[in-house]
């Protein structure tokens, strides 16, 4: 209670101290629950961030890199083995404040045309009509570009996204590309994307985590954060943070 009140006190929230936040926050991450098709899922009352991709395109392992945890979304050796809905739930124990919801990925070659047009109709659905949905984070390996099926995705989503979803393309595994490709694969996949963000995220040299822990942060807390809603363990980031620097905010 003490640690809220401490974090509530703080006159104003820098951007370092606020990205700690984040991190912090998503690393609060703990599974909530799994289903086969959308009418399985439990209606939930805070905001809902989808990561959607192409099986291969880096979602395991950049939800695990986010949240810190190495086994939340089973990073899979067999992609498109993992066909269901994966929902996880953020904030402090007992106070879910947001869900991640992790989506099977798409075009993996092995798996049989009806399979495939299953999840696609199942995906569709879940995109279309999900209530609660805020923001969408599409992975995208750049060494492969946007696909026919990342292209799918977006026409699909772009009526939500005109009313107000939130829209990311991360770009993954930027390690595998020099700074010249990142910055071309950055602006073919802006043009693609119509405008939209596009970042670039590599779980191997944990580049864009900060920016996209912050900014997934923001989306589920669009009006700021309300000390009640601040977890622990954020809270205790937003105090470190204080304490770090000589901050002129600082009592001398
Ligand atoms: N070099 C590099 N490899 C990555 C990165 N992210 C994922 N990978 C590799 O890409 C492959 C597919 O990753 P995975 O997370 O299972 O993809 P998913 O099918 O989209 O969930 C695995 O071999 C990962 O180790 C990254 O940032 N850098
Ligand atoms: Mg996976």
């Amino acid at each position: 209670m003490t640690k809220l009140c401490a974090a509530s006190k703080a006159a104003s929230i820098t951007p370092t101290s606020q990205a700690k936040l984040a991190v912090n926050w998503m690393h609060t991450a703990r599974f909530f629950t799994t289903a086969a098709q959308l009418h399985q899922l439990p209606a939930v009352e805070v905001p809902e961030i989808a990561f959607v991709g192409r099986s291969n395109a880096g979602k395991s392992t950049c939800i695990n890199t986010l949240t810190q945890q190495r086994q939340l979304a089973f990073a899979s050796k067999k992609p498109g083995r993992t066909q269901h809905i994966n929902l996880f739930a953020l904030g402090k124990q007992g106070q879910m404040d947001a869900v991640l919801a992790d989506l099977p990925g798409y075009g993996y070659a092995a798996v049989s045309r009806s399979d495939k047009q299953r999840w696609q109709q199942v995906m569709a659905n879940y995109l279309v009509s999900r209530k609660g949905l805020t923001g969408i984070v599409l992975l995208c390996d750049p060494r492969l570009g946007m696909t026919e099926l990342d292209e799918a995705l977006l026409e699909v989503v772009r009526p939500r996204v005109e009313e107000g979803l939130k829209f990311l393309v991360l770009l993954t595994k930027a390690d595998k590309l020099t700074r010249a490709e990142q910055a071309k694969a950055l602006s073919i996949a802006r043009l693609q994307a119509g405008g939209g963000e596009v970042k670039m995220f590599s779980a191997l040299k944990r580049q864009g985590v900060d920016e996209v822990a912050e900014l997934l942060w923001q989306w589920s807390h669009p009006t700021g954060a309300q000390a009640g809603d601040v977890p622990v363990n954020a809270a205790e980031a937003q105090a470190e943070a204080e304490a770090d620097t000589d901050s002129p905010s600082k009592p001398s």
